[in-house]
């Protein structure tokens, strides 16, 4: 499935609708992580991805707890249904508070502990080499998540193997859960250090979608090199009091609030 841009802005305002929704009815989730992914996801899902066909593309969403976001994109693909996305967190429900491999067909991966999403997607990457798939493996991280040791080994061997058909997006808002990740160990030069470690590297605007459509439609970058995409975000975009802050990683809107960050998606 492959939507122009128009219609990935569309759908982007569509699911931080549903978001907003899902979030507010459970009581919980992580909304300012989930606003910051979900043009990433949507162009991912809905404008680059092969989601059938002979050869159809894996995701791993390893910043886990952005999990709202990725089953309002995923029945946006028609991989989930709404009926499915009311149920968000309720008791006996498929769809945790982390995507669960083992109760959603569509999600690859389970995650939720942070650094395990590329390592897993490095093994998937040499499966399909190994099967003769020229699949993509793209993966997502958040920023914060950088910080885990586990992701600089599969770095690592990712290039050494030249896993050029596997993606890494980095989802860099700046902050992890209360704090600035400038603040507790510092990712600069993200850029690079990631070329050091033997990847191709692109930065974009991770809210423009067709930037991101663009460069994620053009892998690999350097023929023989994993990609990485360093995707500058805002954590709780676009929401004037959500924005940049890091208080809103997982706090839970008001009603008021809800009818606030409405307002504001609509106008965006
Ligand atoms: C190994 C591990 N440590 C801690 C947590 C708790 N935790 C959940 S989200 C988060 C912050 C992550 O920050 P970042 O990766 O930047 O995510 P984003 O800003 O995109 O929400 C933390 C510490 C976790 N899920 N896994
Ligand atoms: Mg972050």
């Amino acid at each position: 499935m492959t939507t122009d841009v128009d219609g990935l802005r569309a759908a982007s305002q569509r699911v931080r609708l549903r978001d907003l929704q899902m979030v507010s009815s459970a009581g919980m989730g992580h909304i300012g992580g989930e606003f910051s992914v979900t043009d990433i996801l949507v162009t991912l899902y809905l404008g680059v991805m092969a989601l059938d066909g002979p050869e159809p593309d894996r995701l791993v969403l390893s910043k886990g707890h952005a999990a709202a976001a990725l089953y309002a994109v995923l029945a946006e693909a028609g991989l989930l249904s709404e009926d499915d996305l009311t149920t968000f967190v309720q008791a006996d429900s498929a769809l945790n508070g982390h995507p669960a491999r083992t109760k959603v067909e569509a999600v690859e991966a389970s995650t939720g502990p942070l650094g395990h999403g590329l390592p897993i997607a490095v093994g998937m990457a040499m499966a399909a080499r190994l099967d003769g798939s020229s699949r993509r493996v793209f993966v997502v991280t958040g920023d914060g998540e950088m910080q885990e040791g586990s992701n600089w080994e599969a770095l690592m061997i990712a290039a050494h193997h030249g896993l050029d058909r596997l993606v890494l997006i980095i989802d860099r808002n700046g902050l992890q859960q209360g704090a600035a990740v400038a603040d507790t160990s510092d990712l600069e030069p993200l850029d690079d250090k990631l070329r050091a470690f033997g990847w191709a590297v692109a930065e974009v605007d991770g809210h423009d979608v067709e930037q991101l459509q663009d460069i994620l439609s053009a892998i690999p970058l350097v023929p023989g090199r994993p990609t990485a995409v360093i995707a500058r975000t805002h954590k709780g975009h676009p929401v004037s009091f959500m924005s940049d802050d890091a208080g809103w990683h997982h706090r839970v809107p008001t009603p008021e609030q809800v009818d606030a960050a409405r307002a504001e998606v609509l106008a965006t």
